[in-house]
């Protein structure tokens, strides 16, 4: 058998496409297959060595196609599962995985068993397949209880003949009964289509939230209740446990890759023992603002959280639901919670991409897998004054507008000059679905192509070092006394990363040599929100044997002759990647 730590899912880099907004190949103004195949040789340079693509099947998108009518059909506006098979036969050819995204959450309200439920009696086979219920009050006006969807409004929607159905999300997305047969059934049945078709892994969407207490029990909103009514349930493990049989029955390694948000780092890591899912993606990491402290107690956290289950940690700054950490880091309070979605916020764009680019050579790292967002390797900011008329998301138009909702993220990407939506769409094309900001025209791939100090350059140099250090792969990582500002660890015995977040430059330790930073370096200084890659292999006399020791320039005692050496060392400019890579 291989040994676990060559499972590529234990360290891969993988790029998350949202096909709406990657590339528009025939002109609609909407990214669709053909799109993304003409831009799979971009891919394949930027260095990422797996693709997971948000839904591309068959759906009214009322949710961006998490609201699905067929999981065996591609949306005609993305193209034809003609075309999905040689997608992914194609990003084979280029050594990319593919990881298709599955929601078994909900369907679309059109999916075949849902318009028949609709059409069939309460208390039908039918109706099990999903929650109907009976409503309170007198004439059952009255949802069955209290439960508020996540995109804002009452989680139940009325049918004609008076029953009420769950839907956590949109109306358009009704919740499936996971205690049907037939659901499980039928979810391991599409797993095996997809993977029939040589697919690599499958991101489960909302994976925590399949299973609901049947009493459907009203509870305190204000509070998280333990036990919760439809987060985290037993039964989900059941579920996983079928699906990871079915992943384990093909010979080759497919993964399973869970979207599970909990807050509880041990709860979490049940979903990620050996006969459940692979890996998960930590929303922990997404979440922590720009704060050295912070940033050490979640990586050691996850560290430990996964090591008791031998799963492999994963990192993400960013996704189709978030805020682009670009904006959440140029903004005076940098977690998540505060940076979740608001209108024309205070934000220091530069200052956040600075921030950006020392975090990707974080990410990048740490043991484990890192996930890329499209368009974080352009160091896209959020944008958030698109036109009401122009906004999308669900939860825009459920919360009245007092949530923005997601639309700031899922911008279609600039390519080049070349047509009047940054090469999005050809010449003559529709508007794109989302309008771009002018300031695409200088973000966008080509421009950054051709400057060796942009954010695709420094993406492209970390990839390919990264994907050649046997350290990264394999090898743990240790702390190294350092200042409470900076993050320094090191990566089997010649590799040192070092994270600045303090107001001040610290002096980058004298036996190192650079591998990559995400600014220029000189007099052997690091400057502030500014992070290196060394190749380090001598440790500082005096330290603990295996332990190096960084102080910060203040503290330490000036060493004649040694300035001039390391500033000769460390005058590099930013992204070069000292080594060959590149
Ligand atoms: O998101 C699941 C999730 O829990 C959402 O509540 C997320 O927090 C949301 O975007 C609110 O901020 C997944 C998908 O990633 C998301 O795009 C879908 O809309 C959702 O499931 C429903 O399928
Ligand atoms: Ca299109």
């Amino acid at each position: 058998m291989t040994p676990r730590t060559t499972d590529w899912w234990r360290h891969a880099a993988i790029y998350q496409v949202y096909p709406r907004s990657f590339a528009d190949g025939n002109g609609d103004g909407i990214g669709d297959l053909a799109g993304v195949r003409s831009r799979l040789d971009y891919l394949r340079r930027l260095g990422i060595e797996a693709v997971w693509f948000s839904p591309w099947y068959l759906s009214p998108m009322a949710d961006a196609g998490y609201d699905v009518t067929d999981f065996r059909q591609i949306d005609p506006r993305f193209g034809t599962l003609a075309e999905a098979e040689k997608l992914i036969d194609e990003a084979h050819q280029y050594g990319i995985r593919v990881i298709v995204d599955i929601v078994p959450n909900h369907v679309s309200d059109e999916h075949a068993w849902f318009t028949a439920a609709r059409n069939a009696a309460p208390g039908s086979p039918e109706r099990d397949l999903f929650w109907f219920r009976d409503g309170r009050g007198e004439q059952g006006e009255l949802p069955p209880n209290e439960w508020q969807s996540i995109f804002g409004g009452p989680a139940w929607t009325r049918v004609p003949d008076g029953q009420w159905y769950l839907h956590l999300f949109a109306p358009e997305q009704p919740d499936l009964n996971w205690r049907n047969p037939l659901v499980r059934d039928e979810y391991e049945d599409v797993l095996r289509f997809w993977f029939d078709r040589g697919v690599d892994g499958i991101r489960v969407d909302s994976a925590a939230m399949c299973s609901k207490d049947p009493a459907l029990p009203d509870y305190d909103h204000t509070v998280f209740p333990d036990p919760h009514p439809y987060v985290d349930l037993d039964e989900n493990h059941d579920i996983y446990r079928g699906w990871r049989a079915v992943a384990d029955s093909y010979p080759d390694q497919r993964a399973l890759i869970g979207e599970v948000w909990l807050a509880d780092p041990a709860r979490f890591a049940r979903y990620l023992r050996a006969d459940e899912l692979h890996t998960a993606f930590n929303f922990d990491f997404l979440g922590c603002g720009w704060d050295a402290p912070a940033l050490r107690v979640c990586i050691d956290r996850t560290l430990a959280a996964h090591t008791e289950v031998e799963a492999p940690s994963t990192w993400v700054l960013s996704n189709h639901d978030v805020t682009r950490h670009v904006t959440r880091y140029g903004r005076p309070d940098t977690s998540t919670a505060a940076g979740i979605r608001q209108y024309n916020p205070v934000v220091d764009e530069d200052l956040g991409r600075r921030r950006a680019r020392a975090a990707a050579l974080l990410t990048m790292a740490l043991p484990g897998a890192v996930y890329i967002y499209q368009g974080e390797e352009l160091g896209l900011p959020e944008v958030e004054d698109i036109p009401a008329d122009r906004r999308d998301d669900p939860i825009y138009h459920r919360t009245q507008g007092r949530d923005p909702g997601r639309d700031g993220c899922r911008v279609p990407l600039p390519w080049d000059e070349s047509t009047e939506s940054y090469g999005f769409s050809p010449a003559g094309a529709e508007r794109p679905w989302l309008p771009q900001p002018t300031s695409w025209a200088r973000l966008n791939a080509a421009a950054q192509e051709s400057d060796p100090t942009s954010v695709l350059r420094l993406y492209r140099s970390a990839l390919a070092l990264r994907a050649t250090e046997s350290a990264l792969r394999d090898s743990p990582m240790n702390w190294l006394d350092a200042p409470e500002e900076v993050l320094a660890f090191t990566r089997g015995d010649d590799f040192t990363c070092m994270i600045n977040l303090s107001g001040a430059a610290m002096p980058l330790p004298r036996d190192g040599a650079v591998l990559v930073s995400s600014q220029p370096l000189s007099d052997g200084l690091l400057p502030p929100d500014t992070g290196v890659w060394l190749r380090t292999v001598r440790a500082v006399p005096g330290a603990v044997p295996g332990r190096r020791v960084l102080m910060p320039a203040a503290d330490r005692a000036p060493a004649p002759g040694n300035v001039g050496e390391g500033a000769r060392r460390a005058a590099v400019p930013a992204n070069s990647p000292v080594g060959g890579a590149g």
